[in-house]
């Protein structure tokens, strides 16, 4: 009926064998380094170790963002961490990061450098670096806040929920994939039904939480991410297409977009950034 192949799970998991799934190969039940690697610093106080993927231009949609405010401040080396490749199990970057995962960011303004992981986190340490995309104080920081963490809870059911069992699973499995499908669309129309009513994600204001929820979402109803489009019916989410439409002509969103990205047209790929000019 499901179309699941029978498996009683043993008593104990072992990690004897692969998946088969795609990133088979980069998945382990141990966390730490693999190998030594010095992670290279650049000139710039902010240190991204990152890549282009939905997790990471939230980070660099943001600098962009800081950069066209005008606060010199934010100016940035992005470095690739090519995930395909091992390279975040390399013993620099699982300095900054325990979790072996990007986006991560070191600040070299301080004294110690602060590292900062967890896309989350990152964003609302800059923002309140420069006083930028994050209200000050009461109900309108609650609500950022609020959404901002919807997305860190509410994205893993998109990516590592449906679009694994959708686009990257060895098979089609239906159980999952209902499963997975009924809580994305579920996602969609939560969004769809605030921004029925508001511009942006909190009301008249674009902020960190828009800047989290765009590279996630936005890909959803725009760029037929897992080709899903049609199988969730992505068009019908209105506010959200609307919205994700006003955020992706931004020119820090279209400029945050390339940073890091290794996939995709040549011409939008800007693997590492090190200065203006690499997006221009
Ligand atoms: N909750 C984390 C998720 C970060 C994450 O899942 N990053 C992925 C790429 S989008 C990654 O680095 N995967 C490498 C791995 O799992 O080994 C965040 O928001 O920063």
């Amino acid at each position: 009926m499901t179309g699941t192949p029978p498996y009683t799970p043993p008593k104990v998991w072992t990690w004897d064998k692969e998946s088969g799934g795609r990133f088979a190969s980069i998945n382990r039940p141990i966390a730490g380094a693999t190998h030594e690697k010095v992670l290279p610093r650049g000139r710039h106080p902010l240190q991204l170790y990152s890549l282009g993927t939905p997790n990471g231009i939230k980070v660099t949609i943001l600098l962009e963002e800081l950069l066209a405010l005008g606060h010199a401040g934010a100016e940035y080396d992005a470095w690739l961490i090519n995930i395909g490749q091992g390279d975040q199990f390399g013993s620099g970057f699982v300095e900054i990061n325990p979790n072996s995962k990007i986006p991560a960011l070191l600040d070299t303004s301080t004294s110690p450098p602060t590292r900062v992981f967890e896309s989350g986190a990152i964003l609302v340490y800059l923002a309140e670096k420069f006083d930028a995309f994050l209200p000050r104080a009461g109900a309108a920081r609650a609500e950022c806040l609020s959404w901002l963490f919807w997305q860190m809870g509410s994205a893993p059911y998109l990516g590592g929920g449906f679009g694994h069992f959708y686009a990257y699973a060895p098979e089609k499995w239906e159980y999952p994939i209902n499963r997975f499908a009924m809580e994305v669309k579920r996602q969609l129309d939560v969004l769809d039904r605030n921004l029925a009513e508001r511009r942006f994600m909190c009301g008249d204001e674009y902020n960190i939480a828009d800047m989290a929820i765009f590279p996630w979402y936005g890909a959803a109803v725009l760029s037929n991410i897992y080709a899903a489009a049609e199988f969730l019916d992505v068009a019908s989410y209105r506010n959200v297409v609307r919205w994700a439409t006003e955020v992706r002509e931004r020119p820090a969103v279209r400029r945050g977009q390339r940073v890091n990205r290794i996939a995709g047209p040549e011409e939008r790929r800007v693997p590492e950034r090190h200065d203006a000019s690499d997006l221009d």
